[in-house]
């Protein structure tokens, strides 16, 4: 138990006195991002691909008010399987822990927690960001300014307005490094139509990039790489764009709002492509673990 009241599972917290690389990973997909019964299978490979890689996965949530860092697999199953799971984002870490309750984090709360703990490499699908519909802007942008962690994402979803959210990246701070890339990706889309400034092609410039910024103490915030899937391997832009459209006039015909809205937008991909954009959803996750996995091993070294 730190002071923090977070508690670190004994496989993580052997890792961290052994000095060897840990990968933190989010809840929120698990409970709320990825349909039943898939999501716990999912999270059991998105684990397995961070060991296959040489680092230790660290999944992020609250078991009855306790924040944990690495579930194991009952905490996992729990999350994954129980009913009324909260979608913890940053503020509402303290008042989940005060009600004792389960919860999944989001990437904001798993980035905040996971540097609290002292974990700086974490892998997920995609961030959140600035919606097109009224006024909501995602609690990662501005935690990701604040909180010294590389995020491995496909970008963000194209169900996002996606070059106000990099307008806002720009503005809070955080650079983004397209992996192999110079043009941001669209989660399930290889390429959402923006260039980006900066791109790498190995973990080691990567953690080149991570040492930089902590020698420099410049600007203590995040950094984010972009990592696109293969073109052969998004989901047809014209089943995307079809999808997309439906359900953003389904968000405003049922009146969906807030927190709601990134879980419902999921649902309705999933079930509208008949699975096509969950097997994209899931090599997103797994190749972005593999990756992350990548990085925290060579910034380990
Ligand atoms: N992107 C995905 N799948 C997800 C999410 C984002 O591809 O499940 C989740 C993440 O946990 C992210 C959260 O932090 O949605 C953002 O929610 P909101 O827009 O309410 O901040
Ligand atoms: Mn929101």
């Amino acid at each position: 138990m730190t002071d923090l009241h977070i508690r670190v599972g004994p496989e993580v917290a052997e890792a961290q006195r052994a000095g060897r690389p840990v990968v933190a990973l989010e809840s929120t997909i698990v409970a709320h991002g990825l349909p039943r019964p898939e999501n716990l299978r999912v999270a059991r490979e998105i684990e397995e691909a961070v060991r296959a890689a040489g680092a230790v996965p660290a999944t992020i949530g609250m078991i009855d008010g306790e924040l944990l860092v690495g579930l194991d697999d009952a905490q996992l199953t729990r999350l994954a399987t129980a009913d009324g799971v909260a979608k913890l984002s940053v503020r509402d870490l303290p008042v989940a822990a005060a009600a004792a309750v389960d919860g999944a984090t989001t990437v904001a709360a798993t980035s905040a927690v996971a540097v609290a703990a002292g974990i700086r490499v974490f892998a997920t699908g995609g961030l959140g960001g600035v919606h097109r519909e009224a006024y909501d802007e995602s609690n990662d942008l501005i935690t990701l300014a604040r909180t010294p962690i590389t995020v491995v994402c496909a970008g963000v979803k194209s169900i996002l307005d996606v070059g106000a959210t990099l307008e806002r990246l720009e503005t809070l701070g955080v650079p983004v490094l397209g992996y192999g890339t110079r043009r941001f990706p669209g989660f399930y889309i290889t390429d959402a139509g923006f260039d980006l400034d900066w791109s790498v092609e190995t973990p080691e410039q990567v953690a080149a990039v991570m040492a930089a910024q902590r020698a420099q103490g410049v600007h203590i915030g995040g950094l984010v790489v972009a990592n696109p899937l293969p073109l052969a391997e998004q989901l047809d832009p014209e089943l995307h764009d079809r999808t997309l459209a439906e359900g953003l006039t389904r968000l405003r015909s049922e009146g969906i709002t807030g927190k709601a809205v990134t879980p419902f937008l999921l649902a309705h991909f999933h079930a509208a492509t008949e699975g096509a954009s969950l097997a994209v959803n899931i090599r997103i996750i797994l190749r972005n673990a593999d990756l992350a996995a990548r990085i925290a091993v060579a910034a380990a070294t």
